[in-house]
């Protein structure tokens, strides 16, 4: 059964006008590695924590800035969210087709609240904690293409024409604000894209970003405004001590105009300086050790890497199913093309690179876990290959082959075909990021060793499930494995209003 809303009532949690308190157990284990008797020993020790989570109830008025307003992404965001404000409903080839948030975890899925006369009762995701309604949301962003969002979204191929027709009245005044550019860090073939550019130093170009965010804000009227990047695949930074290694040298690189900071890293800088959450939703190494630095010293959000959305999810599940059923992955082969623009910036080694790391990286978690499978240092062959089909369009297809090693040396090969409007995936996504970064900063936690309330970690991992290499902050394991990551937010938010953690254990019935 599904139900909209539920309220929690229990001696642990206090809802007041302002904010949702709760009193928490948090069951763990302490794990002990100590040598007796001249051998090492393992001793695992159950241990509860009491933490109190807060949750501020005021949902603000949010605006949302993406950095790639008018690629494909960013034009099929605000679309999508006009079409849903609006009501727009559309004709298609099959049917009269509806807008709606498919996709979108805070929007479109559910959570199990409990059992009633042996019935699961279901409620959906958003009703855990008051979210800022995807409707209510006020674009805006850069783009080093001048063009508007209705001939943007034209462009991009990705929604039927009839519904472009409906959402081009609406686009059509929003034009982007010009862009960071540096050609250095994306693919020399986006050359002819950038007409809309920042002049000036890098110092210079970071004001301007600070200003624009102040604009934005005082002209549309919002409490809040998150900043996510949906721009081109910028190729790595090279990290070089005295450089960006630390803070301080990151802020006299910054001054000193030197040419190896990426404009990724200046708007994040922008956004920081401002205490402006900011996500990236690419592989580049935005956030290089400096960023991270005075992201933590000013407790300013920052989230990342790169949207998980088609074949990286699909892996990031398969490969939790395999190794967890005793089942041991040695190759795994991910083919891709496509022919939007994000394809051609792909298309040359450098930015294909960034992509390559961070598609390559996602089974890690999952191997390690598994020393029967694995020798320590033990891999799959894991190779990912990205090729610029133009005729295709936004429409990626991805081909992935998985190899494992069964029962008595047998082997098992599965093969996956997918093949999806890129755009129509990712959409969805930057609109969780940006719903659960602006939640998140809402929350306020105090573990009972500590004297006062804290926000979470500025580095957001509770927004791990979102992206392909989730940026953790520096000793903090990193988690790839999709359930685990789905489970840890969800629990995080059950936490908030006093819920135990989803154990399926539904020992109510044994
Ligand atoms: P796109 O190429 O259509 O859009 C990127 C936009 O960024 C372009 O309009 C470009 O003019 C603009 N741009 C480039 N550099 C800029 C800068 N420095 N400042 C401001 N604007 C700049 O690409 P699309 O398909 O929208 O993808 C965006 C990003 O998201 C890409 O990096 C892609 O790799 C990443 N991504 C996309 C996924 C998807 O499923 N669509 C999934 C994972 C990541
Ligand atoms: C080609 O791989 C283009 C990329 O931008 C991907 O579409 C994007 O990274 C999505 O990747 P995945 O692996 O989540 O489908």
């Amino acid at each position: 059964m599904f139900i909209e809303k539920f309220k929690v009532e229990s001696p642990n949690v206090k809802y007041t006008e302002d904010e949702i308190h709760s009193v928490y157990n948090y069951d763990t284990t302490e794990l002990v590695h100590e040598n007796k008797n001249g051998s090492y020993q393992w001793t695992v020790k159950p241990k509860t924590v009491q933490y109190e989570f807060k949750t501020d109830i005021h949902v603000p008025k949010l605006g949302v800035m993406l950095v790639g307003w008018g690629g494909n992404n960013g034009s099929t965001l605000t679309g999508g969210v006009i079409a849903n404000r609006e009501g727009i409903s559309w004709a298609t080839k099959d049917k009269v087709q509806q807008a709606n948030y498919f996709g979108s975890l805070t929007q479109a899925s559910s959570i199990r609240v409990g059992s009633f006369n042996g019935e699961e009762i279901y409620a959906p995701f958003k009703s855990l904690l008051p979210m800022v309604n995807p409707d209510d949301i006020v674009f805006g962003g850069w783009d080093i293409s001048d063009m508007n969002l209705a001939d943007a979204m034209a462009r991009a191929k990705v929604f039927d024409i009839d519904l472009q027709k409906q959402l081009r009245p609406y686009m059509e005044s929003m034009v982007p604000l010009p862009g960071i550019y540096d050609p250095d860090f994306i693919a020399a073939n986006q050359g002819s894209r950038a007409n809309n550019v920042i002049k000036g130093t890098k110092k210079e170009q970071v004001q301007q970003i600070i200003e624009d965010i102040r604009e934005f804000k005082e002209k549309n009227k919002v409490d809040k405004v998150v900043v996510l990047w949906t721009a081109n695949t910028e190729r790595y930074s090279n990290i070089v001590v005295g450089l960006n290694d630390t803070m301080e040298n990151l802020l006299a690189a910054v001054e000193k105009d030197e040419s190896e900071i990426s404009p990724s890293t200046l708007y994040a800088l922008a956004c920081i300086y401002e205490n402006i959450p900011f996500i990236n939703g690419s592989p580049q190494n935005t956030f290089v050790p400096g960023l991270v630095d005075l992201a933590i010293k000013r407790n300013s959000l920052i989230g990342g890497d790169d949207f998980k959305s088609g074949q990286t999810k699909m892996k990031s599940v398969l490969v939790d199913f395999l190794v967890g059923a005793g089942i041991k992955p040695t190759s795994i082969v991910s083919y891709n093309h496509l022919g939007n623009n994000d394809g051609m910036n792909l298309s040359a080694p450098q930015t294909f690179r960034s992509k390559e790391i961070s598609k390559s990286n996602v089974v890690d978690d999952m191997v390690s876990s598994n020393g029967i499978l694995y020798e320590p240092g033990e891999h799959p062959d894991h190779v990912v290959v990205i090729k610029y089909v133009p005729y295709v369009g936004d429409s990626k297809r991805a081909m992935d082959e998985y190899t494992s090693e069964i029962f008595m040396g047998g082997k098992n090969t599965i093969v996956l075909h997918n093949t999806c409007e890129d755009s129509l995936l990712a959409a969805p996504i930057i609109l969780d990021l940006v719903l659960l970064a602006e939640l998140s900063t809402r929350i306020q936690l105090k573990g009972e060793a500590e004297g006062k309330f804290h926000s979470f970690h500025p580095v957001a991992t509770i927004l791990s499930y979102l992206t392909k290499a989730p940026l953790v902050p520096p000793g903090t394991p990193v988690v790839n494995a999709l359930s685990k990551q789905r489970a840890m937010l969800e629990n995080i938010l059950r936490a908030c209003v006093g819920l135990a953690p989803e154990n399926n254990m539904i020992l109510e019935y044994k």
